[in-house]
């Protein structure tokens, strides 16, 4: 009977269903990766609970961006011998019928173990185990701190990890097992690419022969926090600002920022996935997911987003 009842209670835990608008993750959750695989939306946030207890990832995956299941700890830090801390801020991608789920851990500084990591596994909800048993960006070059990564397919099959945290973004070139990096053809491994107003959280996006390479400017852990973005004929830029496309809204929230972006092929429409802080809370993580809908102009600029309940 013992047993009868941890079984239930492990299933009722680990993956449960719910329906609702903006936010559509109830709980604090912040840094959402956003991706659709085959017909189904996934968001892989940070989880974003007191500093201590983010040691964890939770998904959260929908048909519709409306009803959502819950899959708890995809991926925690017993699962990474080198992991102790601060898991952060999910990319992820599909290759070869494997899923991919690079992380950031230990909110690393010089001379510590951490920086950017990668796990694998057979299915989106996991259990994703390390890749490396080590972290595949740990050092800190060119003054960024080895987070917020966000890993871009190019057009020519190239894989491109843009990152950074402290006001630096690097790009560098992924191998295509992702067990490291390459050097570009002039034999740099890092390149500096941080437009102005850069803070952490950059995202590329490619969209009718731009290359829109989104970052988020402003303190996470205040009301300004926001996304801008650049517009460029190469994944390697340069990247000059054009706007800003996200910010807080004295209707609806404030500190709106860290984001991704959904292309739905089958609807041809793009879902920006963020976080902001509802009105009134001041607690640097209490942040929530939401999904608006992004729109071009007809000459390819990003318009602002109007954020929505
Ligand atoms: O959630 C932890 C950190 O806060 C992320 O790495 C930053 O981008 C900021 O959102």
């Amino acid at each position: 009977m013992k047993y009868l009842f941890a079984l239930i209670a492990f299933v009722v835990m680990s993956s449960f269903s719910f329906a609702q608008n903006n936010p559509i993750i109830r709980g604090w959750y912040a840094d959402p990766e956003g991706a659709k695989y085959g017909d189904t939306y996934w968001i892989f946030p940070t989880y974003s609970d007191a500093y201590n207890k983010q040691v964890f990832f939770d998904a959260f995956s929908s048909r519709d961006l409306k009803h959502w299941e819950m899959h708890h700890d995809v991926l925690d830090t017993s699962a990474v011998k080198w992991a102790k801390r601060a898991m952060w801020a999910p990319a992820v991608l599909t290759k070869g019928g494997k899923y991919y789920f690079f992380f950031g851990a230990n909110d690393v500084h010089k001379g510590e173990v951490g920086g950017i990591g990668v796990a694998v596994a057979d299915k989106p909800e996991g259990p994703y185990k390390d890749l490396l048993g080590k972290p595949l960006i740990n050092e800190i070059v060119n003054g960024a701190q080895p987070i917020d990564q966000y890993v871009f397919k190019d057009n020519d099959g190239s894989y491109y990890m843009y990152y950074g945290g402290w006001g630096h973004c690097n790009v560098v070139k992924l191998k295509d097992d992702f067990t490291g990096i390459v050097p570009f053809p002039d034999g740099q491994l890092y390149k500096e690419i941080t437009p102005e107003g850069y803070v952490e959280g950059p995202y590329m996006l490619y969209h009718n022969g731009y290359y829109y390479f989104m970052w988020s400017e402003g303190g996470w852990g205040g009301p300004d926090y926001k996304v801008a973005y650049a517009m460029s004929k190469s994944p390697l830029g340069p990247f000059k600002r054009v706007a800003t496309v996200l910010q807080q809204d004295p209707a609806i929230a404030t500190g709106a920022g860290h984001h991704s972006v959904i292309h739905s092929v089958s609807e041809d429409k793009y879902y920006i996935v963020y976080h902001r802080r509802p009105l009134g809370e001041t607690a640097a993580n209490h942040r929530v997911v939401c999904v608006d809908e992004m729109f071009f102009d007809k000459d390819g600029h990003i318009l602002p987003v109007k954020m929505t309940k």
